[in-house]
C-alpha cells in the first residue's frame, strides 16, 4: 500500500502571509515525507471575488514558488495550478447538480464574503465551496491540512462525497473517498495586527494588518511597531480578554519555536517596548531563509514552469481516471 495522500491549497488572491504560512504551508513541510502530497494553486477559486486579470498569473507563479521557498521538496510533493488540469471545473459542475442549495447558504466564509460584496455577489461565491470538494476528491485525498477557518468547507465536502456514493454508488463500492481534515491548533488562526478578533487576511485592505511572507525587514519592523495592543501589564495568553496580546505571543511562540510554557514565563513581566523588538528580531529571521530561496528560484528562467508542469502531468494521472469514474456512476458514455 502506498503512503496516504494529501491535498491543500492556496488561492492567488494576493500575498501570501503568516497565516497562510502557519496556518497552512508550514504544516505541509512537516510531515511531507510521510504522505504522498498534491499542493495546487488554487486559481479559479481566485475570480470567486472582484480580481485584477493582469495580476492573476503572477500571483499564481508567486504563490507556486512560496511552495518551495517555504520547504516543499519536490521528492515528496506535486505543485501544479488548478486551471491547468481542466478535470477541476468539470466534477465541480458535476457535484454541483447534486449538492442542496442550503448547504452552500449555510457556509459562514460565503455570508462573510457576501456582505462584503453587497449587491453584486457573484454564484462563484457560493459555489466555491463545491469547487473545492471536486479539488479535494479527485485525488482520493486521505487528509486535507488547512486552517481552522476552513474546517466548515471540509465537512461539507465529506457531505457531498457521502451524498454522491448514497445516490450513485453503493456500500461496497463507494465512488468516491471521504476524506478527513487535520487542523493544528498552533498557529491555526493567526489573527489580524490591527484587530486581534479577526483572522489574518490577504484581502484585508489595509496591508498594515499582516506580515507578508516577502515583506522586507524594514516593513516587518514597521507594522510590529504598528499593532494594536493594550495597556494592561505584563504579557499575557489570554485569547478572550487580551486577543492582540495573545495574538503576538502566539507568533513570537512559533516563529522562535519555543513551548507556550518557556513565552508565558519569559514575557510575563515583559512591556511592548520590550517585546515588540524580539518579535520584530524573531519575524525578520525566520522569514530570511524564504525570501532568499524565493527570489533564488524566481531568477531561474524557466525552472517553475517546469515544476508547474510535471505537476500537472502526475495530477492529471489521478484526476482524470476519478472523473471518468464519477461520469459512469452519473451515467454518463464515454467517448470513443
Ligand atoms: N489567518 C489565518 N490563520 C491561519 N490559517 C490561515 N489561512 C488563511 N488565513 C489564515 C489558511 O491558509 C490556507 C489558504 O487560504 P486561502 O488563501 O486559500 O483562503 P483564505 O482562507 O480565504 O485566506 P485569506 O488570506 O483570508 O485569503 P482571502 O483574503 O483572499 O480570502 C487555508 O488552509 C487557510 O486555512
Amino acid at each position: 500500500m502506498g503512503k496516504p495522500r494529501i491535498f491543500s491549497g492556496i488561492q492567488p488572491t494576493g500575498d501570501l502571509h503568516l497565516g497562510n504560512y502557519l496556518g497552512a504551508i508550514r504544516n505541509w513541510v512537516e510531515g511531507q515525507s510521510h504522505y504522498d502530497n498534491f499542493f495546487c494553486v488554487v486559481d479559479l477559486h481566485a475570480i470567486t471575488v472582484s480580481h485584477n486579470p493582469a495580476a492573476l498569473a503572477a500571483d499564481t507563479h508567486s504563490v507556486a514558488a512560496l511552495y518551495l521557498s517555504c520547504g516543499i521538496e519536490l521528492e515528496h510533493a506535486s505543485i501544479f495550478v488548478q486551471s491547468h488540469v481542466s478535470a477541476h471545473s468539470e466534477l465541480a459542475w458535476l457535484l454541483n447538480c447534486i449538492t442542496p442549495l442550503n448547504w452552500l447558504q449555510d457556509m459562514v466564509q460565503f455570508k462573510e464574503k457576501a456582505i462584503k460584496q453587497g449587491e453584486n455577489v457573484g454564484a462563484g461565491l457560493l459555489n466555491y465551496p463545491v469547487l473545492m470538494a471536486a479539488d479535494i476528491l479527485l485525488y482520493d485525498t486521505d487528509k486535507v491540512p488547512v486552517g481552522e477557518d476552513q474546517k466548515q468547507h471540509l465537512e461539507l465536502t465529506r457531505d457531498i462525497a457521502a451524498r454522491l456514493n448514497y445516490l450513485y454508488g453503493t456500500e461496497e463500492k463507494p465512488v468516491l473517498k471521504l476524506p478527513e481534515p487535520v487542523i493544528r491548533t498552533e498557529g491555526a488562526r493567526v489573527m489580524s495586527l490591527t484587530d486581534g478578533t479577526r483572522k489574518m487576511s490577504k484581502s484585508d485592505p489595509s496591508d498594515m494588518s499582516r506580515i507578508n511572507l516577502l515583506d522586507p525587514p524594514d516593513l516587518i519592523q514597521q507594522k510590529i511597531k504598528r499593532c494594536k495592543t493594550d495597556s494592561v501589564r505584563g504579557l499575557t495568553f489570554d485569547d478572550s480578554e487580551r486577543p492582540e496580546c495573545s495574538n503576538l505571543l502566539t507568533l513570537y511562540m512559533i516563529l522562535s519555536n519555543q513551548t507556550k510554557e518557556s513565552v508565558t514565563q519569559k514575557c510575563a513581566d515583559m512591556g511592548w517596548g520590550q517585546f515588540k523588538p524580539l518579535l520584530t528580531e524573531t519575524a525578520i529571521a525566520a522569514l530570511k531563509p524564504i525570501q532568499d530561496k524565493y527570489y533564488e528560484i524566481m531568477a531561474e528562467p524557466g525552472y517553475l514552469d517546469h515544476v508547474l508542469k510535471q505537476g500537472r502531468e502526475r495530477a492529471e494521472a489521478i484526476a482524470n481516471p476519478t472523473l471518468a469514474k464519477v461520469k459512469a456512476a452519473l451515467g454518463y458514455s464515454m467517448p470513443l
